[in-house]
């Protein structure tokens, strides 16, 4: 199975989704509107909903909840990355222009709390009181996990723990949610949710350590940002940590130009290709396929039969694949 049959096999439901989240943005407002078509014009992979309806075919893919839940998800992800791009500064989004670039950071705020509550207003459809609890959960984590990070920035005294944790919350948390709130609004038992959501908590720890590979190996062209952005905004990434671990040298240079980030650009661009030369790639490559393999070993155990059990093995192989 490819991901183009994956999405061509989902795609009745993946345009009702389409469909109920432009309904859940609009508004009668002339900016959120604005925005909100934006935001949606924009697209996105749909990585999230997609999750959900290939969980919820481990129980009955026909509840309303299911739609509910994966146009939630969304929902949560769209209002979290509104309100990222004020924390990063960020002018640009999937080559678009963020909400915050086009008007300011106020307005880019309540847009965020905007769809945030249209999110909550999905939520009041579940009886699930189990459901209910997860989501607040991880939006709880997503929070304290951008306020650590706010606070490490610029820090080279980290150890590993403290990037897995940092990566679980920013990334693997809404996944591992999506396939869990998938399970659950489908009628899953707790325990099949429950090893859904380490499938997505497996894949999207992958996920976020190749993002942030790819950050350093990609071309500026690729990256429409230039490579090594990460550690020049201060965010200490693992192919960095990897790098100062192991060498002390390098350790030296990162510090220097994170004491000083207004450093010549020749400095910065000596540190990213010294970690991108290190050998941190690699062993960064070799943790993400650890965490795929996890992954791959929870499908081992799932009803082999099913569809949703290949679709969700292309989807841990593509994030193997990404470059
Ligand atoms: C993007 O990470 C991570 C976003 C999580 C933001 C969570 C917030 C708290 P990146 P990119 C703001 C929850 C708020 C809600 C639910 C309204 O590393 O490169 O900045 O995509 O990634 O900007
Ligand atoms: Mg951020
Ligand atoms: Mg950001
Ligand atoms: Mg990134
Ligand atoms: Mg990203």
């Amino acid at each position: 199975m490819t991901l183009v049959q994956i999405y061509n096999q989902q795609k009745k439901n993946l345009s009702v989704i389409e469909k109920e989240l432009r309904r859940s943005v609009s508004s009668d407002h002339p900016m959120i509107e604005s925005a909100a078509a934006d935001l949606i014009k924009a697209g996105g992979k749909r990585i999230r909903p997609l999750l959900a309806l290939l969980a919820s075919e481990y129980g009955d893919p026909k509840r309303q909840d299911v739609i509910d839940a994966a146009v939630t998800l969304e929902l949560i992800h769209m209002a979290s990355l509104v309100h990222d791009d004020v924390v990063d500064n960020s002018d640009l989004r999937r080559g678009q222009p963020t909400v915050k670039a086009k008007w300011d950071n106020r307005f880019a705020m309540f847009t965020g709390d905007f769809i945030f509550a249209r999110a909550i207003e999905r939520i009041s459809h579940f009886e699930n009181a189990e459901a209910h609890r997860v989501i607040s959960k991880v939006i709880r984590d997503l929070s304290l996990g951008e306020i650590e990070q706010i606070k490490q920035l610029f820090h080279s005294e980290q150890n590993l723990r403290c990037y897995l944790l940092r990566i679980k919350r920013k990334t693997a948390l809404l996944m591992a949610l999506s396939c869990q709130l998938g399970a659950l609004a489908s009628g899953c038992t707790f325990m099949l949710s429950r090893r859904l959501y380490y499938f997505g908590y497996f894949i999207g720890m992958s996920f976020q350590i190749t993002d942030d590979i790819l950050d350093f190996t990609g071309s500026e062209k690729e990256l429409g940002k230039p490579a090594g952005s990460d550690l020049r905004n201060g965010n200490l990434t693992l192919p960095t940590l990897y790098a100062i671990w192991a060498n002390p040298e390098i350790r030296k240079k990162v510090d220097s130009v994170l004491s000083d980030p207004e450093k010549d650009d020749k400095a910065w661009r000596q540190v990213i290709h010294d970690i991108r030369f290190s050998g941190a790639i690699e062993r960064s490559e070799q943790l993400s396929r650890r965490y795929l393999e996890k992954a791959m070993k929870i499908l081992s155990d799932l009803p082999d039969s099913k569809r949703a059990t290949a679709a969700l093995k292309e989807i841990a192989a593509y994030i193997g694949k990404r470059r």
